[in-house]
């Protein structure tokens, strides 16, 4: 094909980032920024392996792009400015080819600066689904259900120790308030595959679903090693859960967040079988339970020599009272701790074990971009293998072990999907050598 005839011809996926209102309930309009002019953003749907082309269009006055979370994408496309994929400026529009590995549940969402204005970044409504179709595909259930949480209209509240941390008070799942999107609508003996996204800027979320169970099948897309059947999810920032679910209880339920006070800001959504009625019903959970490790295989220590460890160690510095700390890995913050001298080195092909320390009082979501991880250890428990994620939360004052591959060259952004968090420097970029 000619050039000229190349670029007459549609993209395979067209993105257009504009202005948008989110109704979450007619009471709560939030001025946002969408793709498509919808929240989430539309389901995309990818053959693994297969070249799309794709277009996106910049309405907005503000410079953006696109990350591909969760894919092996070349640092140029990957869409982090930190790795040097170009912002798409304002009024600019972008086109570029892309190869989606690997297959699973992933996600796409904006990966700009927020800083002290709480409506941008991934504070807004830019972020969507994306199923990439392994190449078979086994699918064994009868529907298919995507689900997004999010938090909105967040304010900066000063807490006790003095930092100054988001508080929300709209929270929606496919951006409604409970109560005011359409029930999902199932049959009895249906097997459901859920797939859920926390796409919020930087809440973890509880999730049950009021008379049912999920079994857990994948971890950030990943098949996990042991399908375990549990009663509540946790998901950390930009973490994923694939889950089936038997609807064997008819009647019409609440599936969402686990905590009250959360819940009631609309955080959940009905589920309806066929020919009931009445008023959805919510039990309530009496404890927060989720443990990585119940779908991870007992692993072996390996082989001492054949794994380089990197140790980074988390910790912040205040900047005084009602000011926003600074965020550092090894005691530098980014970008003083990513250039050509600081950066943590990698040589391809090399296996890698990251030794997170968390050395401060807060959570942490870390996430490494353009490849997957698996997770190796938990605090000082045993070896554990198999659970390959993009994500984990590194619990405060705890220690979180693992490994990848150096398998896709290029510039590597490592860390913390809180947005205010990243925006405080809490990222450190690996260089290939
Ligand atoms: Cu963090």
């Amino acid at each position: 094909m000619r050039d000229a005839a190349r670029a007459a011809t549609a993209p395979d996926v067209a993105l257009e980032i504009a202005p948008y209102t989110l109704e979450a309930s007619p009471k709560r309009s939030i001025k946002t920024v969408a793709y498509n002019g919808q929240i989430p953003g539309p389901l995309l749907r990818m053959r693994e392996g297969q070249a799309q082309s794709v277009e996106i269009r910049n309405l907005t006055s503000d410079d953006e792009i696109v990350h591909w979370h969760g894919l092996f994408l070349p640092s140029e496309i990957d869409g982090a400015m930190e790795e040097g994929t170009p912002m798409i400026a304002a009024g600019a529009s972008t086109r570029y080819t892309m190869t989606p590995n690997p297959a699973g549940f992933r996600w796409y969402h904006t990966h700009t600066f927020a800083g002290k204005n709480l409506t941008k970044a991934q504070y807004g409504g830019l972020h969507g689904f994306l199923l990439i179709e392994p190449r078979d595909n086994p699918a064994r259930y009868d529907q298919e259900v995507f689900l997004g949480l999010h938090d909105w209209h967040g304010q900066f509240l000063s807490s006790d120790d003095g930092f100054m941390n988001p508080v929300y008070d709209v929270t929606t799942i496919n951006g409604k308030m409970l109560g005011f999107g359409d029930p999902i609508q199932v049959k009895q003996g249906e097997r459901v595959m859920m797939h859920i996204l926390n796409s919020s800027p930087t809440e973890v979320h509880w999730i049950s679903f009021s008379g049912h169970s999920f079994r857990v099948v994948a971890l950030d897309g990943n098949p996990v090693p042991k399908s375990r059947e549990v009663e509540m999810l946790r998901l950390a920032p930009a973490e994923r859960v694939s889950a089936i679910v038997e609807m064997n209880h008819p009647g019409v339920w609440v599936l969402g967040e686990v905590r009250k006070h959360v819940q009631a800001t609309g955080m959940g959504i009905v589920i309806e079988y066929g020919n009931s009625t009445g008023k959805p019903v919510w039990n309530q959970p009496q404890e927060l339970v989720w443990d990585y490790r119940l779908f991870a295989n007992p692993g072996l220590t390996a082989p001492g020599g054949s794994v380089k460890p990197i140790e980074l160690a988390f910790d912040s510095k205040f900047q005084g009272h009602g000011n926003e700390e600074l965020w550092r890995i090894n005691g530098l913050t980014y970008p003083q701790n990513s250039t050509p001298v600081t950066s943590p080195l990698l040589q391809a092909g090399q296996r890698y074990r990251l030794v997170m320390k968390n050395k401060s009082m807060d959570d942490h979501p870390m996430h490494l971009h353009r490849h997957t991880f698996e997770v190796r250890r938990l605090e000082d428990g045993a070896e554990i293998a198999g659970l390959r994620k993009d994500v984990i939360l590194v619990h405060a004052g705890g220690t979180v072990e693992v490994e990848f591959v150096a398998n896709n060259p290029g510039k590597t952004l490592f860390h913390c999907h809180q947005q205010d968090h990243m925006d405080r420097g809490f990222m450190v970029l690996l260089r290939y050598a």
